[in-house]
């Protein structure tokens, strides 16, 4: 059995995109499990640089079966976009099947995100306003509308009838919204885009059991990152699905027997994009110069990411809560040049060392971090291909840093093309 589950170790924007790619040359299959158009994972191939939001990285090999599961929320029009480019860039979508059970996000979703956002004032998540957190809501509640509806013209007609008065309501009540939502301008939008994607739709459960039955290598591609998840990240400030790799199961439809390798993809510092408590955030010129180098910026809402040191108290976290087998560490490259290089090994807490990542933001929040220093390596290391010809002083720098974090490093980022990563194990 070869199923290996990808997860973001951190607050997301670790690579994902990037490593999926690299080992999806190897897989029969690729799943997306959670998340929506919020992600936005970055593959380059070549000299072409493919942004994917919804459509798994697999896609641009023409023949893995690429698959969105059940714990996707999809946006038609988003999907739709990304189906024309795909296509017009000579990409073939003929391998892709979305779950019939995936819930649908329409345009209320992304004024409610933006009104809850606008409402929140200073308090606000600094979501991706794309509606996600509002999709998985109704459907939490019991009133979202999934793709088996969408592509049944009376079901549609009639679910969208009714949540769309309660929308409308809520909308100009609750958030004081001027304009309402005309139900056969939804309609006709909708079901033109349910006759584009028809032919996608499909039970993937049964797909992806059938594949590992037989025997197929299948990859699962997380979305966002462990920090984000909504039960295990630091909530509030998390997004509404489970960037974890135990939502694989959930969101594709599959037993954790079916497991065999959970793979965490850590960038070799860390960042965050949107707001809430990140304990090794640099406030300074480095700061800048990381998300200058590491090119930071969301691959979704071009927002600028908040960049700090490799923070070795999530990544343990992240390899307790996923139960890591290895760690793919991506963007050493974008370190090299620094004279001294951190690593936070733990927390300080009203002067105590505290070993595990806190539950309560007012504790995270008052939380020093402890670090140990190594030296930086000056040689530009992009076109290494090799882990033996590094630099010392990065072999030394990821030695620590997979002791530190208690995860062997299986895999090197050292740029963002195909050629620019290095297996160890
Ligand atoms: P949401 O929109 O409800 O999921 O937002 C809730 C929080 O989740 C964060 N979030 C993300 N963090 C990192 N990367 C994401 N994808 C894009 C990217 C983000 C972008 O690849 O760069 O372009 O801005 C992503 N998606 C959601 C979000 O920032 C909130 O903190
Ligand atoms: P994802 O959401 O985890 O897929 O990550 P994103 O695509 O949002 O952001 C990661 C960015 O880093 C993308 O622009 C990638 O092309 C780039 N990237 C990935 N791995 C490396 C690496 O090892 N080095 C460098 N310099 N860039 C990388
Ligand atoms: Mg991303």
């Amino acid at each position: 059995m070869s199923t290996v589950v990808l997860v973001g170790a951190q607050w997301g924007d670790e690579g994902k995109g990037k490593v999926t790619d690299f080992l999806a040359r190897k897989a029969d299959m690729v799943v997306r499990y959670q998340g929506g158009n919020n992600a936005g994972h970055t593959v380059r191939v070549d000299d072409k640089t493919y942004k994917l939001h919804l459509i798994p990285s697999g896609i641009l090999y023409g023949d893995k079966q690429c698959l969105i599961g059940n714990g996707v929320v999809i946006d038609p029009d988003v999907l739709i976009q990304e189906l024309d480019n795909l296509e017009k860039q000579g990409i073939s979508t003929a391998n892709l099947r979305i779950s019939l059970r995936a819930h649908v996000i329409f345009p209320y979703h992304k004024s409610i995100d933006m009104a809850e956002e606008e409402s929140k004032g200073n308090r606000k998540i600094g979501t991706t306003c794309r509606g996600i957190g509002p999709a998985y809501t109704d459907k939490a509640s019991r009133v979202g509308i999934r793709m088996v509806e969408l592509i049944d013209r009376d079901e549609l007609a009639e679910k969208l009838r009714d949540t769309l008065e309660a929308k409308n309501k809520l909308l100009a009540g609750y958030y004081g919204a001027n304009d309402r939502f005309d139900y056969q301008d939804i309609f006709d939008r909708y079901s033109s885009y349910a006759e584009r994607l028809k032919k996608y739709v499909a039970d993937v459960s049964v797909l992806v059991n059938e594949a590992i039955d037989g025997g197929a290598r299948v990859l699962f591609e997380g979305a966002q990152g462990t920090l984000l998840d909504l039960d295990h990240g630091t909530y509030p400030y998390v997004t509404s699905s489970h960037p974890i790799a135990a939502a694989a199961c959930l969101g594709a439809g599959l037993g954790p027997t079916k497991i065999r390798t959970v793979l965490g993809v850590a960038k070799a510092y860390i960042t965050r994009v949107g707001e809430g408590p990140f304990p090794t955030e640099l406030h300074d010129e480095l700061g800048d110069l990381i998300r200058k180098r590491g090119h930071e910026f969301g691959t979704t809402t071009g927002r600028p990411r908040r960049c700090g040191w490799y923070d070795a108290v999530i990544a343990r976290y992240a390899a307790r809560i996923n139960g890591l087998s290895y760690l793919a560490i991506t963007k050493l490259d974008v370190l090299s040049g620094l004279e001294t290089l951190k690593i936070c090994t733990g927390y300080r807490y009203k002067g105590e060392i505290i070993k595990e990542f806190p539950a309560s933001l007012k504790t995270l929040n008052e939380c020093e971090p402890v670090y140990r220093e190594y030296p930086g390596w000056q040689e530009d290391i992009s076109a290494i291909s090799d882990y033996d010809d590094l630099p010392q002083n990065a072999k030394e720098y990821l030695k620590h840093l997979e002791e530190l974090s208690g995860v062997p490093v299986a895999v090197v980022g050292v740029g963002p093309g195909r050629a620019q990563t290095l297996v160890l194990k």
